[in-house]
């Protein structure tokens, strides 16, 4: 399947509508998901964004194991990228956030540029662009409404007098290939149907045990007793009363009830993909 094929005509004028907005924006800022950070990557980024300024943010990191978020972002330093934590669960990471684009403002600027510095947001879908800018919206600033350089009617949110932001995030597609299909299902960024749903919780499932974090289903469902994934799966699905006859669960049923406990963080933090070895 080729990238860009799945998310047809929206896709593509998503992309355009981005195009266009590039052309107002100094500093771009990839949201990522911190759980899949590989998967959740757009592969025609470098190629979009030229020679501009690049962040990355792994957005969710509430979802995500810190230890290996911290492993993604030194991974990504070392590739000479600005990466940085996100969450809105959590006021140390608006607040880190917010130093460092201070601190770091005069490096992002591009020279001779003497107006406030303009950056927009882009990610994949799902990924949290919406609630980030409300968040941002809510917790940081004002609005600076009637600034030269709106766009089809959009705003700028001045973030601080040498900062702002515009409302509305670019839509970014993600890789599509063999190893990105089941993660990005497992989060929510592409629609469960497209694989099924009992073959990407039994693939989660089968993940959960492999990293030995067995332990965030046995939390969530009580008395399951160690065994292989297909078997655990069973005796949720029977724990739940996913039952189509006599002893045999409902797949699908079943299946749903753990990817929506997995997307709702009840089966704790999980972080799917480690960086490669540095
Ligand atoms: N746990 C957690 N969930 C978040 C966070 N930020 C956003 N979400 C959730 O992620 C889901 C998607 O958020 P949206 O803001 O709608 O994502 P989007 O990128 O705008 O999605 P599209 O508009 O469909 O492309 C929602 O259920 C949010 O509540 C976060 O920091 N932590
Ligand atoms: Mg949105």
């Amino acid at each position: 399947m080729k990238d860009g094929q799945w998310y047809p005509g929206s896709m593509a004028k998503a992309l355009e509508t981005l195009r266009q907005d590039l052309k107002i924006i100094d500093l771009v800022i990839e949201l990522l998901d911190a759980r899949i950070p590989f998967s959740s990557r757009n592969p025609a980024i470098a190629g979009l964004l030229g020679s501009k300024k690049h962040i990355l943010l792994l957005h969710k990191a509430d979802r995500a194991e810190e230890a290996i978020t911290e492993r993604w972002l030194s991974y990504y330093r070392a590739e000479n990228y600005y990466a940085l934590p996100f969450s809105i669960h959590g006021k140390k990471f608006l607040n880190q956030f917010l130093s460092f684009l201070k601190t770091e403002e005069a490096n992002l600027r591009p020279t001779r540029i003497k107006r406030p510095l303009r950056m927009m947001f882009v990610g994949i879908p799902n990924v949290g662009k919406s609630t980030i800018i409300n968040f941002i919206v809510k917790k940081a600033v004002a609005r600076a409404a009637n600034q030269p350089g709106i766009t089809r009617g959009r705003q700028w949110i001045r973030i601080t007098p040498g900062l702002e932001l515009l409302d509305t995030p670019g839509v970014l597609w993600p890789r599509i290939a063999e190893d990105t299909t089941l993660p990005l299902a497992a989060v929510g960024a592409m629609p469960p149907e497209r694989i099924g749903i009992d073959e990407i919780v039994l693939w989660l499932i089968k993940l959960f045990l492999e990293k030995g974090r067995e332990g965030n289903l046995f939390l969530r469902y009580k008395d399951l007793t160690p065994g292989s994934a297909e078997d655990l799966f069973h005796q949720i699905g029977l724990s739940q009363g996913c039952l189509i006859s006599e002893g045999k669960v409902d797949p699908k049923r079943t299946a749903g009830i753990i990817l929506r406990d997995f997307q709702n963080g009840s089966l704790g933090r999980f972080t799917i993909e480690e960086p490669p070895c540095l």
